[in-house]
């Protein structure tokens, strides 16, 4: 049942700032703010003004002010939740926003939830729940990649694409549904050919929008950057340098580091991770062996391979290398950079173009050699901005759906599947009402997204993890 309840919230962080802004959403929420609330210059009350309307005045407790504020108000449905809404700017100070909250509290409203405005806003159908997950991605983002990403799924694109989806298959079913009332003339009103290239469209597309999950999840947690190669190369040096703090071990004694350690930083308009590792080599040593395990487990997840080598090694050694990480790991598809490292000990530059000729073939994929100098911090730029240029991150456009959400990924790997299965059994000749099976189960996956078919559980464990006041 819908909660009518009256809910307020202080709606800014924590602590003191210039202005403080607390909000009040439901049902009554205008006149509850009214007993509060005295307006200067205006001759009408909050209940007379128009909606989108801000007044000036005081907020009172009995005889005493307590704040000079601003009220906003908006008028159901034209508001964030779709209820009448009231936002109290007041000035910044913890008392002033507590003594506020208190007084809204005592006139009968209640302490909103977390994410309880967002999930009222979803209820009142003013978005969809992928829609509402986004606002949550959205005030958390702290790249402008995942920025745009979130953006663009908090106005609906990921939406609107499921949706016109949805429609179009709704469509078929109700057709393929008809035909088994009348079963027994063997009739179809839904044509296969017509249906078959349909599916096969929501299968490309589902499939497309599944795999930008990588790419999504790469840009929301930070891309994944492993930092391999042989032990006493200088991996460690180079993470350090990198995050500008000494986080990782640095020892002239080959396998130092036995465990991967990784932070993340900012580099543009990009997050990146990046994750240092045991250096690889043969051993009989337990935990050595154990830390060069994750190293390549760390490749398999990793988006963009920084392989190190010592800049004086000669290309027959690089090629060695790199062939035994390639046996070792598969590196094809990731971006891989080969980082010559400690040209400061060098008297002349390596040439890396020639090297790079040498080792050509070595990986499917165009890669980049570059020398560096970790310990002196040499080339350090040059080694970011050809990350920044690398992989599938450089230019994310405005209209790209790419999902970022675990849980909109399971939902549309399940639909791909189900989307799948629909096309084997118009192969096979299936009948109607098998069809229509799995056509119905793409839709129910379809509402898991959008949250037509939602629980209060799965509905609970979304809007926790919101800030209270959103
Ligand atoms: N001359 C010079 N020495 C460097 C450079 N980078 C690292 N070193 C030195 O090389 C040694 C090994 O550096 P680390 O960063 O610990 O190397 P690593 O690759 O992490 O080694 P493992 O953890 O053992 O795999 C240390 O003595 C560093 O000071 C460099 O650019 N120039
Ligand atoms: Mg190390």
């Amino acid at each position: 049942m819908a909660d009518e309840s009256i809910i307020a919230a202080i709606a800014t962080p924590a602590g003191q700032g210039a202005i403080a802004v607390i909000r009040v959403s439901g049902h009554g929420s205008i006149s509850l703010t009214e007993q509060l609330f005295r307006p200067r210059y205006s001759q009408k009350t909050l209940s007379e003004s128009k909606t989108w309307s801000i007044l000036y005045g005081e907020i009172h407790s009995g005889n005493e002010v307590i704040d000079d504020v601003l009220v906003s108000i908006f008028k159901a449905p034209r508001s964030y939740t779709g209820e009448e809404l009231v936002e109290i700017s007041c000035h910044g100070s913890v008392i002033i926003q507590k003594s506020i909250l208190n007084l809204l509290l005592r006139q009968g409203a209640r302490l909103a939830k977390p994410g309880e405005f967002t999930l009222r806003a979803f209820l009142n159908g003013k978005m969809d729940l992928s829609q509402a997950e986004a606002v949550a991605d959205l005030i958390s983002s702290s790249s402008e990649a995942s920025r745009k990403v979130a953006l663009q799924q908090m106005r609906g694109g990921f939406s609107l694409q499921i949706e016109m989806l949805r429609e179009r298959l709704l469509n078929f079913i109700s057709l393929v549904e008809l035909e088994l009332d009348f079963s027994e003339e063997d009739v179809e009103f839904a044509d296969r050919t017509q249906l078959k290239l349909l599916v096969e469209e929501i299968v490309e597309s589902l499939g497309k929008t599944a795999r930008s999950f990588e790419l999504g999840n790469a840009i929301k947690n930070g891309i994944p950057v492993a930092i391999i190669g042989k032990p006493n190369v200088g991996k460690s040096t180079l993470l350090n340098v990198l995050l500008n703090e000494e986080k990782a071990i640095v020892s002239e004694i080959p396998g130092t580091t036995r465990d991967s350690i990784e932070d993340t930083i900012h580099v543009g308009d990009l997050l990146f991770r990046f994750i240092d590792t045991a250096g690889i080599r043969q051993t009989n040593e337990v935990i050595e062996s154990i830390g060069i395990e994750r190293t390549y487990e760390q490749v398999r997840k990793a988006s963009i391979v920084l392989y190190m080598a010592d800049a004086s090694e000669s290309p027959d050694e690089l090629l060695k290398g790199l062939g035994e990480l390639a046996q070792g790991t598969d590196i094809d598809g990731k971006v891989l950079i080969l980082v010559l490292n400690k040209l400061d000990l060098l008297k002349c530059k390596p040439e890396t173009q020639i090297i790079k000729k040498k080792l050509s073939g070595l990986h499917s994929a165009d890669f980049d050699v570059i020398g560096i100098s970790a310990r002196e911090k040499e080339g350090i730029d040059t080694l970011l901005q050809i990350l920044l240029q690398s992989g599938n991150f450089k230019n994310i456009s405005a209209e790209d759906v790419i999902i970022t959400n675990a849980r909109h990924f399971e939902a549309l790997d399940k639909s791909h599947q189900a989307a799948k299965r629909i096309l084997e059994g118009l192969d096979s000749n299936l009948p109607g009402d098998l069809l229509a099976m799995d056509m119905r189960e793409v839709l129910n996956y379809f509402g898991e997204i959008t949250g037509h078919v939602t629980t209060d559980e799965i509905l609970g464990n979304i809007f926790r993890n919101f800030c209270i006041g959103k």
